[in-house]
């Protein structure tokens, strides 16, 4: 046979796998194997030389038991590395033919499916969900044309404008060499010599410590794919595009002290939302947008457009939103899927190609790179979860962990063998080709001009911000600032930031124990931009977790409307009581206890209904426990609502200033800085909807300057 003979028949062949199924195995899939597929007879005991004897070196099945067990892990991402993960599919709303020729932007009717992992940056695998970080936003298309990665973070700007700097901001960020401490915090020296002397890292420094790092939700935050990237249309023509994810119930953040006490009362606080959301059918939804640029618009802005500190203000460059994306199913296995899943800027269909942003340059380089070590070599495109759906036919071989098993004698090309099989595609055949750009310039190593405005975008970012909004960032330089050692580097981050605004920098300098500016300063930039604030964005009461507080001898009637309302309405309640169990109202009807003040705390729910029923309040003004639920709550800007006899434990509380405000006027209902009482009421409708409307607000930051009196 010749060799051209000995390819077709191989491919004509059947399969080994293909063959075996034709072999009727009797096997029992419940029993326990080896990994030979070997029933085990025991896996309690090891095999020994009598019962209290040295084990022996013969037993196969310990032996690879223990192996497998010892190689359970794979190096943790270098950043990102605690990420959470969820399937989805993606709808483009009409064709975007127009501008790309990406064939999953052109068919509304048609559904990519999608993975996408979220993640911290900073920690390790094991670290708190709420730290003070950037979010990964990472999203893998599985289009017919091959696989697409979006790789976007929840900031859409960086810290550095080159990715050769990308191991020094990554050094300094990461817990300290000699002591490995702090884990997952910004908040030590290293990082903050990096960033005084690195002042391109002011617009991002702006944005992390803004409430935009401790998001409430990985269903309520942004993703902005940062860098520039380029659109194709079939044409030829290409369009500057940046990729901004929306959710739709907005964008929402947790207060400092919140997310602190989070990290230990629950360190998954974003993946559990996450997984409960999708379980219970609330399935998280975000709109694809862009902002495109025609190519000779290059040039028409006061900052260069390939520079990842800046954005693209809205208000100048529209988003404009393409389609939607939708979160629909849990992963099966962490490890399997979220772990090892494998994104890479460079995963690109045709429609979509690059530019010369130096970050996104860098970027190309590193992720396949990473991928070789964290999963163990070049095959790692066969793991289920970074297949793509698309067939793969090259001339790759071999290496470890190799699963395809590949026929035919040719692996090379071109060749005659086998008909020059597989051909390279023409672009109209849909063959990737990449945009012709013309290039020209000395090789140096230099930064270009155009590149270092630091300052104007850190403070056009802080004007857009709300006085709250300004609070937590003045707030935020004092916790991570005040924790640096450095009296040198304190006083650096003062000066640093005086050239963004200088009333900022004297607020720094006051809770840092530096000197204030010796003149100020500022950018003289004046203008805002409305979109980066989070004052401006959709409030929604949808799946927002409502804690409601009872004992027994709790009014049954009031508490059942509201929480039926609310639950009509996609809100979560969970009763608190302080034993888990059931309670009894005071007509003799039970209701179960879903926490109690051990397992839980405010810190877990966006709102507080205080039930009426005079036994359960007289019951819950005595307890500590719900005093402290009641004051953090208020503290940490969070809706609250009382009934009937529950204004009671309000004015047992620190906030009784608050509740008297509706209990001294005897009226139905009283709202008051988010707080919702109502008095001699049966009937709940009224409350239940006014309450709704407050916790829809997400918070209420006007009731700052109460917060004060409030222990908690
Ligand atoms: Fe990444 N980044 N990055 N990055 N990045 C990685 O790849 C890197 C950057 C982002 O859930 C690594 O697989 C360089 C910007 C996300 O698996 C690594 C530079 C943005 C994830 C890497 C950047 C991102 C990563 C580590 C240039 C927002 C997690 C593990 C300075 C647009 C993906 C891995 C996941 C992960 C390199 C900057 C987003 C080392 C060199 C800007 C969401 O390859």
């Amino acid at each position: 046979m010749d060799l051209l003979q000995r390819n077709k028949t191989a491919i004509g062949e059947q399969s080994k796998e293909e063959q075996l199924k034709v072999f009727k195995v009797s096997h029992d899939d419940n029993k326990l194997t080896t990994n030979q597929g070997l029933y085990v007879a025991s896996t309690d005991d090891s095999l020994k030389a009598g019962s209290r004897g040295p084990t022996l070196l013969e037993d196969f099945h310990f032996r690879e038991k223990l192996t497998h067990f010892d190689h359970e892990r794979i190096p943790e991402r270098v950043v990102h590395a605690r990420g959470f993960g969820a399937h989805g599919y993606f709808q483009v709303y009409e064709s975007m033919g127009e501008f790309t020729k990406a064939k999953f932007l052109q068919d509304p009717s048609k559904k990519t499916p999608v993975f996408v992992r979220f993640s911290t940056v900073v920690g390790s695998r094991g670290s708190a969900d709420t730290v003070r970080d950037v979010r990964g936003f990472a999203t893998k298309f599985y289009t017919e044309e091959g696989n697409y990665d979006l790789v976007a973070n929840n900031i859409p700007v960086f810290f550095i404008q080159d990715a050769i700097k990308f191991p020094d901001v990554v050094h300094a960020i990461k817990p300290e060499p000699h002591n490995e401490i702090p884990q997952a915090s910004a908040a030590h020296d290293t990082f903050w010599d990096f960033v005084v002397s690195t002042p391109e890292t002011a617009h991002m420094i702006m944005w992390l410590l803004s409430d935009r790092a401790i998001p409430r939700s990985f269903r309520m935050m942004e993703g902005f794919g940062v860098n520039t990237f380029r659109f194709i249309n079939n044409q030829g023509k290409a369009r500057f595009v940046k990729f901004h994810w929306k959710p739709l119930l907005g964008v929402h953040s947790l207060v400092w002290d919140e997310a602190q006490k989070l990290a230990g009362k629950d360190p998954d606080f974003h993946r559990r939302d996450l997984w409960d959301a999708i379980d219970s059918g609330e399935f998280p939804e975000y709109e694809l947008g862009v902002q495109l640029l025609n190519e000779e618009e290059e040039f028409n802005f006061p900052f260069d457009i390939l520079d990842p500190t800046k954005i693209w203000p809205e208000e100048i460059t529209p988003v404009k939103l393409i389609g939607k994306m939708t979160l629909n199913r849990n992963v099966d296995n962490f490890f399997a899927e979220t772990e090892q899943v494998a994104f890479h800027p460079g995963h690109v269909v045709p429609g979509i190609d690059f530019s010369n942003d130096p970050l996104l340059q860098g970027r190309l380089f590193s992720y396949l790179d990473t991928q070789l070590l964290r999963l163990g070599g070049p095959n790692f495109h066969e793991i289920p979860i970074n297949h793509t759906i698309a067939p793969i036919h090259n001339n790759q071989r071999d290496g470890s962990h190799r699963m395809t098993i590949d026929r035919g004698v040719t692996s090379y090309s071109p060749n005659s063998l086998n008909r020059n099989y597989p051909k390279p595609a023409s672009e109209t055949e849909g063959g990737y080709a990449h945009y012709t750009e013309k290039v020209e310039g000395n090789k140096v190593r230099e930064r270009s001009e155009s590149f270092k405005d630091n300052y104007s975008q850190a403070t056009l970012f802080w004007n857009s911000m709300s006085a709250a909004e300004k609070e937590h960032i003045i707030e935020a330089f004092h916790f991570e600032v005040g924790s640096v050692m450095d009296r040198n580097i304190k006083q650096r981050v003062v000066d640093m930031f005086n050239n963004v605004n200088s009333q900022l920098a004297n607020a720094i300098a006051l809770g840092v124990g530096a000197q204030p500016p010796n003149t100020p300063s500022g950018s003289g930039v004046t203008a805002s931009s409305p979109a980066v604030s989070q004052e401006n964005t959709i409030r929604n009461a949808r799946t927002r977790k409502v804690a409601i507080l009872a004992e027994n001898g709790f009014n049954y009637p009031e508490l059942t409307q509201v929480m039926q309302t609310l639950k009509a309405n996609g809100i979560q309640c969970e009763i608190i009581s302080k034993n888990l169990g059931i309670l009894t109202s005071s007509d003799g009807l039970q209701l179960e206890v879903g926490k109690n003040y051990v397992t839980t705390g405010s810190i877990k729910y966006d709102a507080v209904y205080i039930a009426g029923g005079q036994q359960s309040v007289d019951s819950l003004v005595i307890q500590g426990d719900s005093l402290h639920f009641v004051n953090e709550a208020f503290k940490h800007a969070k809706a609250i609502g009382a009934a009937n006899e529950g204004v009671n434990l309000l004015r047992a509380s620190a906030i009784k200033e608050v509740a008297m405000a509706g209990a001294a006027t005897q009226a139905q209902l009283v709202t008051e800085l988010g707080v919702v009482t109502i008095c001699n009421a049966e009937d709940m409708s009224v409350f239940s909807k006014e309450f709704m409307k407050a916790i829809s607000q997400h918070r209420h930051w006007y009731r700052q300057n109460k917060k004060e009196v409030v222990p908690a």
